[in-house]
């Protein structure tokens, strides 16, 4: 999806942490892989111990010459800092090594600029572009007059990376504008599938952990899924049948990664509302990761700054092919929890069936007789609740389910 015909540029990745260091390796690590996914390579690695990351070159002195030999020994064409830098920072950094001095930040918008497909899913990017641009424009203009191309040059054109902070403004009035456009029309669907009473159920998770294979698996829908951070960008949602024969819609959306920066959590407002409309989660996990439990924790905390909290939670600990069978899997903060391998289909019965339970939670119990000439609400008991019994009597049929209340009061 990148065009990656350009040279591939090599970048040291740098790193501080206060305390855990497995965490912060973790870290570089997927760094690495996000770097991959732009097309370009990491060559060695920085990490360093401080208390609080340098405010005027984020490493410590030492470091900073460290990594100027670094930079010479491998060729390096820049340097990527694992946490959002200051202007500041970038500009003493890319004076003291005079090569490309980017962050996490612009390398995350870097890729959604370039997976992002529908024109929501664009002008969202751009925002969180150019909101990242305003608020680092005496910074990057140095750094960035060093960028030929590559990471940073993706989006919005280059002159109007030049152009001063009040285009900005009036350009984010505009992006601003045409999303709220597009979030109604989203508004006015998500409505018409309220009114449906239709259950909606979003899949969210880490990136890469399977959610697009998931609804692919159920439905067939055909997205993209591919071993790459943040493949999906725009929310597809498709029904499916239940085993019961409940019908559900199932809403795909774009994956959380840590340090996700907070602009384009923000930006994508809009589209992950869709899981806070969800009648139901699905969180999927890579449960083969080793970092596993972090990125669990991870999503957890992205969806309570998105304020979607107290819905019931399924989780699928994914992966299963690649993992140990006798592991423990755990989410305490999971109501039901599932084992599966999308891949080779195993635990997709089972995953069924747990979401149908979780529905069934808010559903009301009903054993009645339904007249022979309101047998049509037979079939909307059927989709829309679960059919436990139907008897043909004489006067009429003797219906036990479990249904929503709102088909509850029609019957
Ligand atoms: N080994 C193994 N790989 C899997 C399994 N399920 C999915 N994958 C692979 O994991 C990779 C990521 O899957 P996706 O469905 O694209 O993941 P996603 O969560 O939608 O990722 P983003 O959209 O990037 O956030 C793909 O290469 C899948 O083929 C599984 O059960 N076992
Ligand atoms: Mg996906």
């Amino acid at each position: 999806m990148i065009n990656t015909d350009r040279v591939r540029e090599k970048y040291i990745l740098v790193g501080v942490y206060e305390k855990d260091e497995e965490a912060a390796r973790a870290s570089l690590s997927e760094l690495s892989k996000l770097l991959e996914t732009a097309g370009d390579k990491a060559v060695c690695r920085v990490l360093q111990r401080l208390d609080n990351p340098n405010n005027s070159t984020y490493i410590g002195k030492g470091k900073v010459e460290e990594t100027e030999t670094l930079i010479k020994e491998f060729e390096a064409d820049g340097i990527i800092c694992d946490d959002e830098l200051t202007p500041v920072q970038i500009r003493n950094l890319s004076d003291a090594l005079n090569v490309k001095v980017i962050d996490r930040t612009i390398l995350i918008l870097d890729i959604f600029a370039a997976h992002a497909s529908t024109a929501e899913g664009k002008l969202q990017v751009e925002t969180a572009q150019l909101k990242y641009r305003a608020s680092h424009l005496t910074g990057i203009g140095k750094a960035l007059s060093r960028l030929g191309g590559g990471i940073g040059t993706r989006g919005p054109g280059e002159t109007r990376l030049e152009s001063d902070r009040r285009a900005i403004r009036r350009r984010l009035g505009v992006l601003n504008d045409e999303i709220k456009k597009l979030s109604k029309a989203r508004n006015t669907g998500r409505k018409k599938r309220i009114e449906s009473s239709v259950p909606v159920i979003a899949i969210v998770g880490y990136t890469n952990a399977g959610k697009s294979t998931l609804l692919n698996r159920l439905t067939g829908a055909g997205i993209l899924e591919e071993d790459m951070l943040f493949a999906t960008l725009d929310p597809t949602t498709r029904t499916c049948s239940l085993p019961y024969g409940e019908k559900v819609l199932l809403t795909d959306t774009v994956g959380f990664i840590n340090k996700l920066p907070h602009n384009l959590i923000d930006a994508f407002k809009s589209t992950l509302e869709e899981a806070r409309y969800a009648d139901v989660l699905i969180h999927v996990v890579d449960a083969s990761d080793e970092n596993r439990d972090l990125h669990m924790d991870v999503v957890y905390e992205t969806l309570k700054e998105l304020e979607v909290t107290g819905k019931p939670v399924l989780t699928v600990f994914n992966k299963t092919d690649l993992l140990n069978k006798d592991e423990i899997l755990k989410d305490v903060r999971a109501d039901a929890s599932v084992r599966t391998s999308l891949r080779k289909s195993e635990g997709i019965g089972e995953m069924c069936e747990k979401l149908s339970d979780l529905l069934l939670r808010d559903r009301r119990h009903i054993d009645l007789i339904l007249p022979y000439e309101k047998a049509d609400k037979l079939a909307i008991i059927r989709t829309g609740g679960r059919l436990i019994k139907e008897e043909y009597l004489e006067q009429g049929i003797r219906v036990e389910a479990y249904v929503p209340d709102d088909i509850a009061d029609i019957l």
